[in-house]
Parts: structure tokens; sequence; C-alpha cells
């Protein structure tokens, strides 16, 4: 178990591409565990293996939607090795999204509604699946960070502005 300090905004590692996993190997595996406990401790959704300083195309995602009796989020961590669009719906959908790099900050992002993917599981298996909803909101934002692309750069330049300058007052003021 480790949680991992998360690289943030203006760390140029963010704009990194990162390289695809050549083996599924137990070091992939620690990474993907690791990655999991981050994701948990820093409250996210997802995370991409660059915000934790690592350039692999490694993602885990946990939409965390369903509860317990006791109104506690169900938590059903799933690890994505080289995950790859393979296609897109033509409907656009509109989600307030927020990023663990770019704390506490949040803007409107349209992307596709629908998106085709590809990936391998922890065991090396592959998979595709048509995804929707916020699973496929945030898988479009943790291939984005594979690709060294940030939410903030598919706002207009007024609202990624007014977003940097917020964070960065926000940090002074601690
Ligand atoms: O925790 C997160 N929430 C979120 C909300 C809307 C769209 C995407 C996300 S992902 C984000 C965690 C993160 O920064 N992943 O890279
Ligand atoms: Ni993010």
């Amino acid at each position: 178990m480790a949680v991992l300090p998360i690289v943030e905004v203006p760390d140029p590692r963010l704009r990194a591409v990162s390289t695809p996993v050549e083996a599924v190997d137990d070091d992939v595996r620690r990474l993907v565990a690791d990655m999991t406990d981050t994701m948990y401790a820093a409250h996210g959704i997802g995370l991409a293996a660059i915000q934790v300083g690592v350039e692999k195309r490694v993602v885990v995602i946990d939409l965390q939607a369903e509860e317990d009796a006791e109104g506690k989020p169900v938590r059903v961590p799933q690890a994505y090795i080289n995950p790859e669009i393979v296609s897109v719906s033509d409907e656009l959908s509109v989600y307030n999204e927020g990023c663990l790099s770019i704390p506490e900050q949040y803007a409107e992002v349209e992307r596709p509604a629908r998106c085709r993917v590809r990936w391998l599981d922890t065991g090396g298996a592959r998979h595709e699946e048509e995804l929707d909803g916020l699973l496929a909101t945030c898988m479009q934002h943790e291939i984005d960070h594979c690709d060294g692309i940030l939410f903030i750069d598919h706002v207009s330049r007024l609202k990624r502005e007014m977003l940097l300058r917020k964070l960065a007052k926000q940090r002074k003021a601690g």
C-alpha cells in the first residue's frame, strides 16, 4: 500500500506523452496498486500514471457510484493498461470536470458521449467495450493525460487563464 504524491500544474511532466506498457508484469501491477491507493486517498474517480510521475500508459478508474447499506461508496477499482479509443459517438455530452493535478478547479468540458475503448487488464488480457456516461467522460480525461492533455485544454483561453489564476491565488492563500 503506497499513497504517492500527485504531480500538479504547471509541472512539465503533465505534458509528457506516456509510453505503452510492453509487458504486464509485477512492476506494472504494483504501479496499479499504488495508483489505486493514491486515487482513493485523494478522493478521485480516476488517475493516470503520469499524475504520479510515471510516464506509462496506465489508468485506474473507480466511479464509486454505488453505496452499501451504511451509505459508504462501494469500491470497484478497475485498471486499464494501454487504453486506446477505437471510435467515438457523434453525440456529445457536457460534464463539469475536475482534475487532481489542477486542485479544486472545475469547468464544463464537451466530449463525445460514448467511446469504444480497447485495453489490457492486469493479467494482460485484451478487452474492448463501448463506454457511456461518466465512465466515457472519465476514460477520455485519463487517456488525454497519457497524451499530455489536460481538461483545461478543452475550454476557452479566457476560461483556462481564469482557472489557473484562481488556483495560484488559492495556493498563495494556503
Ligand atoms: O476525480 C476526478 N473527477 C473527475 C470528474 C469529472 C471528469 C473527470 C474526472 S477525473 C478526476 C481525477 C483525475 O484527475 N483524473 O485524472
Ligand atoms: Ni485528471
